[in-house]
């Protein structure tokens, strides 16, 4: 294999993705460069890679997605090309032209595919094109409910309504009947402006019970596409993808030639190259495309697990002009992978985000369990960024040896200090919908279902106080970021000791509450940081334990929070617009008998 182009790779990301990006660039012979905010000193991504330079304070809008400071570091650092692993700048094709201006490498598809897929309509209309069967629908924006009413009829209800400028299900309604369809229309515009400043929505029929069937493509820039066979992401909630498998329950070796053929068709329509995701949902044997993602996504492990195809791999060599080195006869699917995602949430609590500090932290192992994770023992859960902190992923030789695996692997995995979804897996592991591979939509909406998951001990503990004669420390200069090991005495407080050698910074000891809301007494505490979405009640309002009072957005969702007793609000403090952060009142609830 002749040596690839790039000497040197920056890798715009954080968390598990930045290192699984990192782990690749090593394997490859390529120098790595993290980027990092404030935030995220002691990060697992900044201590792997090669060097490390600081962005910007915590929030992403000042560190991770600023374009100007990246540009900067690409300069300063000598990177040829940027690996921008999924969210943040992933999929905006602004960044990916500026780079272009600036001769760097996007390891990623043409601006071009980018826009084409980012807009959704635009999407419909090209697959629509390329003979890629769409859900039936518009693929020109719908103007007005009036307008919406008359397109209803024809499709027929129940109908799906979503903002164009959507994806993810965000922006996401559904009409059930003729009635509803004003309130579906203005509430899929509302978060369409909202999220994504594009208030036009389009329709389509809404598929009763429909499986989230995705086919990985890659594309190298000679035009040969390939895919990689289908993951199944059934399980899911408020659209945040939970469990995900591969290959899907309910596809067989002919549907598989189907929908690959579409996939590939697809990913040729918009001249893609590099990895990517055309997303679909399978109904009775019939499958619709939804929309394509033009990244790495979070569950490409399961698909390395049951091709053998390093994924990551592939995408650095294409996007350095390699043609890819196999063919689509030369993929064969073996086994059964499953990954779950361990998210800092709390399922018995609404999935409330539960930011804190990992106590301690024993990964599982074994054989066919893989972690791609970007959390030790000592690291900072942060409310600023996206809640998944790692990634389980099992590989066995079918599916039901895969679940058993999974759940050795969950019995093993030892997270203290926060609560995660590992009780959420267990339960989903050991229940009869999952063996029989139904889409355990039931169990996921079932508030008494998910109380009942009993967690295990959260306390924060354990002895992490480390001698003093041989201290590393983390030293920026400039911006650029140093490793320094000091003998002797331990120096003063102008540098931040380095979580590695154990050496923890005092906050990773400090000893948290346990998570969801409260704070004691009459008082109902914010357990999270973020901003007010909206608030619920008014001030002297009665409400009944569990009432919602508001929702708060953190970590990328929307949170509600409950009363955490029955009783008279009054000091209600939050407003919708206003900030909040760990610990603040929200309200006070007094007892009627009191
Ligand atoms: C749909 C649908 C039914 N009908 N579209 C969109 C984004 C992705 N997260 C799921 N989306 C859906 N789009 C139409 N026309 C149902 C879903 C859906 C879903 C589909 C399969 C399995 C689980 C799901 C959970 C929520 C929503």
């Amino acid at each position: 294999m002749p040596r690839p182009m790039f000497s040197k790779v920056l890798v715009a990301n954080r968390g598990e993705i930045a290192v699984r990006v990192i782990r690749a660039l090593d394997e490859l012979g390529i120098a790595s460069v993290a980027v990092y905010s404030e935030a995220d000193r002691d990060a697992q991504h900044v201590k792997r890679a090669g060097e490390a330079y600081l962005l910007g304070p915590g929030p992403a809008t000042e560190s991770y997605l600023n374009v100007d400071k990246l540009m900067e570091v690409i300069e300063t650092s000598g990177a040829e090309a940027v690996h921008p692993g999924y969210g943040f700048l992933a999929e905006n094709a602004a960044f990916a032209r500026r780079l272009e201006e600036a001769d760097i490498t996007f390891i990623g598809p043409p601006a071009s595919a980018i826009d084409a897929m980012g807009s959704k309509t635009k999407a419909r209309e090209l697959m629509q094109e390329a003979g890629v069967p769409i859900v039936p629908g518009t693929t020109d924006a719908v103007e007005t409910v009036e307008a919406a009413g008359k397109i209803a009829e024809d499709i027929g209800y129940p109908i799906a309504v979503k903002a164009a400028g959507g994806g993810g299900g965000k922006g996401f309604r559904v009409a059930l009947e003729p009635d509803k369809l004003k309130d579906a229309f203005e509430g899929a515009a509302r978060e369409g402006e909202k999220f994504f400043s594009d208030a036009t929505v389009y329709l389509e029929r809404y598929l009763p019970d429909p499986r989230h069937v995705e086919v990985q493509v890659l594309a190298d820039k000679q035009g040969t596409v390939v895919h990689l066979g289908e993951r199944d992401c059934s399980i899911q909630r408020r659209h945040q993808k939970l469990i995900e498998e591969s290959p899907a329950p309910l596809v067989d070796e002919e549907l598989r030639r189907r929908i690959g053929k579409i996939a590939i068709d697809a990913a040729k329509a918009v001249g893609y190259h590099g990895a990517g995701t055309i997303e679909g949902l399978l109904q009775d044997g019939e499958y619709f495309f939804l929309e394509m993602n033009t990244r790495v996504q979070v569950e490409h492990c399961v698909t390395e697990a049951t091709t053998g195809v390093d994924i990551v791999r592939e995408q650095i060599l294409i996007a350095a002009g390699e043609p890819l080195s196999f063919a689509q006869e030369d993929v064969r699917l073996h086994g059964h992978a499953i990954e779950c995602r361990i998210n800092a949430e709390d399922a018995s609590k609404n999935f409330a985000p539960a930011p804190g500090t990992v106590a301690h932290y024993r990964e599982p192992s074994g054989p066919g369990v893989r972690v791609d994770s970007g959390v030790i023992a000592g690291t900072e859960i942060t409310p600023l960024y996206d809640p998944m902190v790692a990634k389980l992923i099992v590989w066995d030789a079918d599916r039901e040896r895969a679940t058993r695996r999974m759940r050795r692997a969950l019995d093993e995995y030892e997270i203290e200090g926060v609560k995660t979804l590992i009780p959420f897996h267990k339960a989903i592991m050991a229940s009869e919908q999952w063996a029989k591979a139904e889409t355990c939509r039931d169990l996921i909406e079932d508030k008494s279902w998910l109380k009942e998951l009993a967690f295990e001990k959260v306390e924060a503990g354990g002895d992490d106080e480390v001698p003093i004669e041989e201290r590393s420390y983390t030293v920026e200069v400039s911006g650029k970021r140093f490793e320094v090991v000091v003998h002797g005495e331990a120096i003063a407080a102008a540098v931040v000791p380095a979580g590695a050698n154990g050496a923890a910074r005092p906050a990773a000891r400090r000893e948290r509450k346990s998570g969801g809301a409260g704070g004691g007494g009459d008082t109902l505490a914010s357990p999270l940081q973020g901003n007010v979405f909206k608030v619920l009640v008014e001030e002297g309002a009665d409400v009944e334990e569990g009432a919602l009072i508001c929702i708060i957005e953190a970590m990328k969702m929307e949170n509600e929070i409950t009363a955490h007793k029955a009783g008279k609000v009054s000091g209600l403090t939050v407003k919708e617009g206003g900030s909040v952060t760990t610990g603040d009142t929200i309200a006070v609830i007094t007892s009627a008998s009191e």
